[in-house]
């Protein structure tokens, strides 16, 4: 049998899924894209899993889409990219944003085009000193897309935004982290450690109550202040009525530590 091109793996309450396209980067092709699509699928339906970590095999993170595969038009049919787009990357730029559990992205390596804007959808990012970020689009007269034009900008500001999708300049993960775009960057021989440890915290934590934060911050941005206050106070409620809320102040109150279990 030939490897999966994700592989999957569990340890304890953490699902980590690694591209497995060494050869090329770790780049999309169809089915990468549907193996991931199904684990995913499967980490948000298991309920002992509380994280989800997704990351690179070999030397990449991963390159974006697989410039030779169905749909590029190499075989001599008209491209169609925008097929592509809609049949791949946006499903998997939705799933991503609404698991019920929170996703990390180890970037172990370069994470160019889609790969990188697949990696900024996660809601935290961790990435090896030696990794770096590339807008790689434009240099085939592309666009950015899973979900770029929306992350870039609300990261790192339009001027920056603009900047690195135009140049498609590579990013170095040290910059990527002081100019916000990621969470942190570490030594790469404490990227595993440094993950682990962010995974199994998040993991102890009430994941219903970190969806729907990643939920309403999303939301918050195109509300009005008063809308985002009204919005914090309906799903404060929500949450207020979940098991996770009794447990954690139980906890609290006991001085022993929670245990969370609502998704
Ligand atoms: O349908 C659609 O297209 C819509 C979706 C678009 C989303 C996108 O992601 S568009 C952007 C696609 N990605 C790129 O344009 C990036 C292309 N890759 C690169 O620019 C470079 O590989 C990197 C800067 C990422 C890394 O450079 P380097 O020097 O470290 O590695 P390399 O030698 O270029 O690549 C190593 C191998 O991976 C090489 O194969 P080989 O020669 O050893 O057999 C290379 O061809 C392969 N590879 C890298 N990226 C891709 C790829 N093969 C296919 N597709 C790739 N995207």
């Amino acid at each position: 049998m030939s490897d999966p091109l994700v592989q999957v793996s569990t340890q304890g309450a953490v699902r980590t899924l690694t591209l497995n396209r060494p050869a090329a980067l770790n780049s999309f092709t169809a089915a990468m894209h549907r193996e991931l699509l199904a684990a995913l699928d499967a980490a948000a339906a298991d309920e002992t899993v509380r994280c989800v970590v997704l990351t690179g095999a070999g030397r990449g993170f991963c390159a974006g889409q697989d410039l030779n595969d169905e749909g590029m038009g190499q075989d001599g049919a008209p491209a169609d990219v925008e097929g592509v787009v809609e049949r791949h990357y946006k499903p998997l730029a939705l799933r991503i944003r609404s698991m019920p559990v929170p996703v990390i992205a180890m970037v172990n390596g370069v994470a160019a085009g889609a790969g990188a804007n697949i990696a900024l959808g996660c809601d935290l990012v961790i990435a090896a000193k030696s990794a770096s970020f590339i807008q790689a689009f434009s240099k085939i007269g592309l666009v950015p897309d899973g979900g770029g034009t929306w992350l870039l900008p609300r990261l790192v500001g339009r001027a920056r935004a603009v900047g690195l999708a135009m140049t498609g300049d590579k990013l170095p993960a040290e910059e990527a982290a002081a100019m916000g775009m990621i969470w942190r960057c570490v030594d790469d021989a404490a990227l595993l450690a440094s993950t682990t440890a962010l995974a199994d915290k998040l993991a102890g934590l009430s994941a219903r109550a970190l969806a729907a934060t990643r939920r309403i911050l999303d939301e918050a941005v195109v509300m009005d202040f008063a809308g985002a206050l009204g919005q914090e106070a309906r799903v404060q409620g929500e949450m207020s009525r979940g098991a996770d809320f009794a447990e954690g102040v139980a906890a609290f109150l006991q001085k022993r530590a929670p245990v969370f279990k609502d998704r």
